[in-house]
Formats: structure tokens, C-alpha cells, sequence
């Protein structure tokens, strides 16, 4: 099955669902090995993976390159956090064109401006984008796709900038007239609260993605209970690997040796693995000339 079609299915489907972030080739092949359904390609963590913040400071051009090493890791789709389409509905179409060139399943953006600034931070930096501009962006994605089944997921951050739920629901709604294939629906309290009423309100109308980051302690069972279709583990491949690499450098830092980092650690043969090299060595058997 098509990337496209799987990650469509997904969304569509009465289950819950779940994909993971990932920022890199290897983050990507590690999501697939897990069982994830697909990968959200997440702007924030890619951004920090190369050193820079969450406010487009990556070009967009810059996130293709990471991206399609991503996509030739891996077999299931690849769902990218466009942020708000780097511009404006021109920008945003030849975002979808490059990436279904890229074979990348279908893009999320957000109803805020460019450049934009993490939901997580501060909500005063958080400027919502005009209804009737964000509505013509997404219907120009819609009209570019080749493949019917690529997927423009519109994230409403109505709660984020502290608007309430009537905003919410009026964006989310105009999102869906104007073409969006799901609505993401995001909130940084540390409750369901907005997601419950938000929810309720929008009773079914139209598949509903979350990234529950700030309200985790939620068991999954509740999100099931209220309909959501997807949900996102956003971060946690970064969070996990930042991690893990500050007590390595830290520990040699200290340490000067690998006496106690060996056991710690992935092998190089992991490495190996997971990079293919089987792979390479089977083709140069059968390419390289015979001594
Ligand atoms: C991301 O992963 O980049 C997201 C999700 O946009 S969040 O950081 O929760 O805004
Ligand atoms: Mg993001």
C-alpha cells in the first residue's frame, strides 16, 4: 500500500492510533522498528537536532534534506510538522509539491505566522493566522496534491494563543469546509480540559489529532473514550536521546575512560545494523569484479 493511503487510512480509521517523532534518518528507522504506524517528522525536534530553535530559523529547504533521508530510512509514512507552510498559500503549494517528490505522506500546518514560535512558549509571541487566508493556504494544498490520498492535517492553536473553545471550534470547522483532511486540535495545559470540551463540541465531525506532551499524565484510555483518531508522541525520541548522550559526555568527561560507558551504550554492530551494512557487503559480492 501507498504511504499515502496507509497514513489516510490511519486517521480515518475509528481507532486510535499513534506515531512517534522523529528528527533524523536514524530517529526514523527507530520508530519503524518500535511498530509505529508512521512518523511525525516534528519541526521543534528537528530544529533542535540541528542546533537552532523552533522558529523557522531551518529553512525549508534545509528540512527537505533531513526529510528525505527520513523517508528512504524507512517504510511507513511520514507525516511532516510543516509549521505554517513557510509562507504564504504559494510557499505552503510548492511545500506539498516537493514534498510528494520526496514521497512524504502528508503535512500538518498550523494556523499561525511566519515565522512561528513553539506553542510552548510564551503565548503572547503566538499570532493566530487571518480564517480566511489560513482557509485559501489549505485549499491551494488541497488543489497541488498529485496523490489523492496525500493528507493536510489543519492544527487549530486557538488554545494556545488563549483564545476559548468558540474560536477553536470556528477555525476547526472552516478548516474542514475548506478542505483539511483532520483537525489537530492542540493545548498546553497540563489537563484535558480544552481537549474535552473541544471534543464534545465537535462531536465526530471530522478526524481529530492531539500531541498530549503537556497533559501526559491522561491515561490513553481517556482519549479513546473521547473519539480522538491520532494521537502524537511528539518529542520523546529527542527527549530520550538528549538524555542519554548528556550522562555519556558527562560520564567520559569525568571518567576518562570507557571502562563503565561500554555496557551503557548501543554497539557499534547496532549501529551496523541498523545503517544496512549487511546490505552493502551482500553488493559488493555480487558487483564488485570476482579476484
Ligand atoms: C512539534 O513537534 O514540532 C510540534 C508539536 O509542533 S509541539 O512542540 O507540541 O508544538
Ligand atoms: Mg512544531
Amino acid at each position: 500500500m501507498k504511504k499515502t493511503t496507509t497514513l489516510k487510512e490511519t486517521i480515518y480509521s475509528k481507532n486510535l492510533d499513534f506515531i512517534m517523532e522523529a528528527h533524523n534518518g536514524m530517529s526514523a528507522k527507530i520508530v519503524e522498528e518500535a511498530g509505529f504506524k508512521g512518523i511525525w517528522a516534528s519541526g521543534f525536534t528537528i530544529s533542535a537536532s540541528l542546533g537552532v530553535r523552533d522558529n523557522n530559523e531551518a529553512s525549508w529547504t534545509q528540512v527537505l534534506d533531513v526529510l528525505e533521508f527520513m523517508s528512504d530510512a524507512t517504510s511507513i509514512p511520514i507525516l511532516l510538522d510543516g509549521d505554517t507552510g513557510y509562507g504564504n498559500f504559494n510557499n505552503a503549494r510548492r511545500l506539498v509539491q516537493k514534498l510528494e517528490q520526496r514521497n512524504i505522506a502528508g503535512v500538518c500546518i498550523e494556523d499561525k505566522l511566519f515565522p512561528k514560535t513553539n506553542s510552548f512558549i510564551n503565548s503572547k509571541a503566538q499570532p493566530l493566522a487571518d480564517v480566511e487566508e489560513f482557509c485559501g493556504k489549505i485549499k491551494a494544498m488541497k488543489d497541488t496534491q498529485q496523490d489523492e490520498d496525500f493528507i493536510v492535517v489543519t492544527r487549530v492553536e486557538a488554545f494556545i494563543a488563549g483564545w476559548g473553545l468558540k474560536e477553536a471550534l470556528r477555525r476547526a470547522e472552516a478548516y474542514r469546509q475548506a478542505g483539511a483532511d483532520a483537525v489537530l486540535i492542540h493545548s498546553k495545559r497540563s489537563d484535558i480540559k480544552e481537549i474535552e470540551a473541544f471534543m464534545k463540541e465537535w462531536n465526530g465531525r471530522h478526524p481529530v489529532v492531539i500531541v498530549p506532551t503537556k497533559y501526559y499524565s491522561t491515561p490513553t484510555a481517556r482519549f479513546k473514550e473521547l473519539g480522538i483518531n491520532l494521537i502524537i508522541w511528539a518529542n520523546h525520541n529527542m527527549r530520550a536521546s538528549i538524555d542519554a548522550m548528556q550522562k555519556t559526555a558527562r560520564q567520559l568527561h569525568r571518567e576518562k575512560s570507557l571502562i563503565n560507558v561500554e555496557s551503557n551504550v548501543a554497539t557499534v554492530e547496532e549501529i551496523f545494523r541498523l545503517q544496512r551494512a549487511e546490505e552493502l557487503m551482500a553488493a559488493e559480492k555480487k558487483y564488485f569484479p570476482a579476484k
